[in-house]
């Protein structure tokens, strides 16, 4: 895994309580450190050079394939493009030799429009048959098996031949860095102002971390893990753009801990600054429709929701419950 070293301007140490690292940190020695950052060449954190590919294996993240487009977005990058004999090979081979070969991965392709029609989210076509698709003497994959299988991956069963699969199904996903025009060339396209996980939405810095289940406190363990914050939404336009993003990248059916809470003084909501967190319309969503508005949860809801059931409006909630951090990145 490229020595497995990481530039000193990234070393961000990640523990969770545990005293383990915190996705996507991974232990070196005494360090969390993101895995396969690279000490040179062209490939730009955590993207690590395979063949004439940068490329990110999400191996800690269960993710349906949008999740997994989407964190391949948050660094900039798309699921990988295997396009030619030799990728396919070089990737093949690296999985094997770094230990990678344990779990299936999701990769770029779907003929979600039309049955049958393989097509990369460019639109170009990907192509059939040997040498890229699983195939015995009885039959080749793709099956489209339950008249369900839409998304492409290379699976462990299949000695990572590809396979169409079902893409409601969680699995890891293997990201490429998104490259300047002529793909051929490595020359990395300028990072956007956001660090690795983290999207431009509505101006901000917001890493939707949707691998990740945790209780209120551990969310904003994961996100300080990440160099940032839960995310504190005091301009109302910063609301509507996460909730366009979320139905845009299709993980609305995610909820996330945003950094709001009144457990230090119960119905006084403040962002983890101390700052206040604003209320009433239009953050706020309604409990009923009889003028009972959140936060309407007492004592027993102290921390800040976006509630997928809720319509992503702010609701008070359970503090122990297990749901996906949003932070942000203080630029
Ligand atoms: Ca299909
Ligand atoms: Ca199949
Ligand atoms: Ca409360």
């Amino acid at each position: 895994m490229d020595g497995g070293k990481a530039m000193a301007s990234e070393v961000t140490s990640s523990e969770g309580s545990s005293g383990q690292c915190i996705p996507p940190y991974v232990g070196v020695g005494e360090q969390c450190l993101l895995v396969g950052t690279p000490t040179s060449g062209p490939c730009t954190s955590p993207f690590t050079l395979v063949g004439d590919q940068c490329l990110y294996f999400a191996t800690f993240a269960e993710l349906n394939y949008a999740e997994a487009q989407q964190m391949c977005h948050s660094l900039d990058g798309e699921l990988v493009v295997i396009n030619t004999p030799t990728r396919h090979k070089n990737i093949v081979d690296y999985i094997h030799a770094n230990g990678l070969d344990a779990m299936d991965y999701w990769i770029d392709g779907n003929d979600k429009v039309t049955e049958g029609d393989w097509v990369f989210s460019s639109g170009t076509s990907v192509p059939m048959g040997t040498p890229f698709w699983c195939a015995t003497t009885n039959y080749q994959e793709p099956n489209d098996a339950s008249g369900d299988e839409d998304c492409l991956q290379l699976k462990l069963t299949h000695s990572f031949y590809m396979n169409d699969y079902h893409c409601n199904y969680s699995r890891p996903c293997l990201c490429e860095q998104v490259q300047q025009a002529n793909k051929t060339v490595l020359v990395p396209r300028p990072r956007l102002e956001c660090p690795p996980f983290f999207v431009e939405v509505g101006g901000l810095c917001l890493a939707f971390m949707t691998w990740a289940d945790q209780t209120w406190t551990e969310a904003r363990q994961s996100c300080h893990g990440l160099g940032g914050e839960l995310a504190a939404i005091t301009d109302i336009e910063h609301l509507r753009a996460i909730y366009l993003y979320l139905h845009q990248e299709g993980i609305a059916s995610h909820s996330f801990w945003l950094g709001g809470t009144d457990t230090a003084t119960e119905g006084i909501w403040t962002w983890t600054d101390s700052t206040s967190v604003p209320m009433g319309t239009p953050f706020w969503g309604m409990k009923d429709t009889k003028g009972i508005q959140e936060p309407a949860g007492g004592t027993g809801e102290n921390c800040l929701l976006l509630n997928a059931e809720g319509y992503h409006y702010f609701r008070d909630d359970v503090c122990d419950l297990l749901m996906n951090p949003l932070c942000l990145y203080s630029i």
